[in-house]
């Protein structure tokens, strides 16, 4: 539960947030395989309240377990499952049980079903009163009680202490796990009580073999806790379960990259700075709810929003050993509450995909960024090596290498970089994977001669949109 079930050679997943099931399969195939992408969180598959303006929340309101959304049905959900593990990369669903749908007049679902949520009634599943907490209010974060039983956010609380409830819970999670899903973000997991979650986590199946998994083994299991400590419930409640995710990560990198603490500290970046060890660690920089003021992090959180320091943060973020990351891909939003693109005020569009590789169409894919998918590839290639050779200039300036892998650089200061660092390479010419590519057998970036002595001349112009130098042994010309 604690492994990403990944294939070899791959260290990274991607939200594609409110992407249909085809778009999926064909990015699998078309960009995020090729790209060493590892795998794709996918937004709720389960049948959800169709709420008024479509606002991207409603898929975290559950009206049964029918897989039918906005993103496709269960045969488009099973034929992108199939199609992404056929290249390498695994399908994880953001799974929705602590509550279903908040009170509301004339709920239906996506998929056609009705429900009384005021009355606790969701006949689709089926589920009635009995089957819930009864009804009350979180406003006190310091009562666990509470923080468990009550309604989030008017969220109609179900009781999987139930032997019914957590029987259709497991139905639901097992169908995706025979379906060739890797695993689960379990979503307001703060709200469900550990043991609760415990007996629901020993009766998963094990991961279908004909998908490309190795015999026995177990989803991948992600929690959404949010801690960032002062509360009564803390995110080690949580690590015997499996794998958490740490809001206080992406909290502070965004701090760091936007100026509020310098780069050098970044040195001892990991459990110093009160983050989970790193084997327990689900880290981004941000995600589908603090990138709009929702969830945890405030105005600390990077996003698509301030692309330079955004691209930086998740540059270090991928080059340094700590924790499964995650990368962001949005849609373009102002206001909180706007759901993603449509064609006609209804269907989710397709995003449109330009010949640089970037999106329009309203879809934003932070995932296709040159920048951020070289990343990725980086931090496959130095998988199993140890930072060495830290440097800095004693603010916003430093550099490391992975043993003799990788080299990467960044420049967070208001003057040039310009300077003799030593990269642990191997003597030859390497092409900057920021600011271009290795193309054939030139490179359409800024390339660097290192010596026999490992060290290069590396500059970063405070001007430059990017403030990043990166290469590796694959990017060798
Ligand atoms: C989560 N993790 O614990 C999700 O990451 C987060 O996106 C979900 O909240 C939340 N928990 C519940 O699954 C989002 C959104 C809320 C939204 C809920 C339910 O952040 O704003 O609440 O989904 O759709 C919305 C309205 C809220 C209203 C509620 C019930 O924004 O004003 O409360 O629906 O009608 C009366
Ligand atoms: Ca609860």
């Amino acid at each position: 539960q604690f492994n990403p079930n990944y294939a070899s050679g791959r260290t990274t997943m991607v939200h594609l947030f409110e992407w249909k099931w085809n778009d999926i399969a064909a990015e699998c195939e078309n960009f995020l395989g090729p790209k060493g992408y590892a795998g794709v969180q996918v937004s709720p598959v389960n049948e959800n309240i169709v709420a008024n303006n479509r606002p991207w929340w409603e898929r975290y309101q559950p009206i049964s377990y029918l897989l039918t959304t906005r993103s496709g049905n269960e045969q488009q959900f099973a034929n992108m499952v199939r199609r992404c593990n056929d290249v390498g990369v695994r399908i994880y669903v953001d799974v929705v049980f602590n509550h279903m749908a908040a009170d509301r007049a004339n709920a239906r679902g996506t998929a056609g079903s009705t429900a009384n949520p005021g009355s606790k009634s969701f006949p689709a599943v089926p589920y009635s009163s009995t089957d819930f907490h009864t009804t009350c209010t979180i406003n006190n974060y310091n009562d666990a009680n509470q923080v468990r039983n009550c309604e989030l956010v008017g969220l109609k609380d179900l009781d999987q202490s139930k032997s019914w409830v957590r029987d259709r819970i497991l139905d639901f999670l097992n169908k995706l796990i025979n379906l060739g899903v890797a695993g689960f973000r379990v979503d307001a997991a703060k709200h469900v009580w550990p043991s609760d979650l415990k007996t629901i986590y020993n009766r998963f199946n094990n991961l279908n073999t004909q998908h490309g998994f190795a015999a026995g083994s177990r989803p991948f299991i992600y929690q959404e806790v949010v801690d960032l400590g002062g509360e009564a419930i803390s995110k080690y409640e949580y690590t015997d379960l499996g794998v958490v995710t740490e809001f206080l990560h992406s909290a502070s990198i965004g701090k760091v990259f936007r100026g509020g603490d310098q780069l050098r500290w970044l040195t001892n970046w990991g459990t110093a700075w009160g983050f989970l060890p790193s084997t327990s660690a689900f880290v981004f920089v941000d995600n589908h709810d603090n990138q709009r003021g929702h969830g945890a992090g405030g105005s600390d959180v990077l996003t698509y929003k301030n692309a330079k320091q955004y691209k930086m943060a998740n540059a270090f973020m991928l080059a340094y050993p700590f924790g499964i990351p995650r990368v962001m891909s949005s849609f373009a939003f102002d206001n909180t509450d706007q759901g993603p693109p449509t064609s006609d005020g209804n269907n989710i569009a397709s995003p449109i995909f330009n010949a640089d590789n970037s999106c329009s169409g309203g879809w934003v894919c932070e995932h296709r960024w040159r920048q951020i998918y070289n990343m990725v590839g980086f931090r496959n290639i130095v998988s199993n090596t140890n930072v060495q050779n830290w440097w800095d200039n004693g603010s916003n300036q430093i550099a490391f290498c992975r043993d003799n892998k990788g080299f990467v650089a960044f420049n967070n200061d208001n003057y040039d970089l310009n300077t003799s660092l030593q990269t642990c390479l191997p003597a030859g010419t390497y092409c900057d994977i920021i600011s271009g590519e290795k193309s054939g057998s030139t490179c359409t970036g800024k390339s660097v001669v290192v010596g026999s002595d490992g060290r290069a001349n590396i500059s970063i112009r405070q001007n430059e949109n990017d403030g990043v130098f990166a290469i590796h042994v694959g990017s060798k010309l």
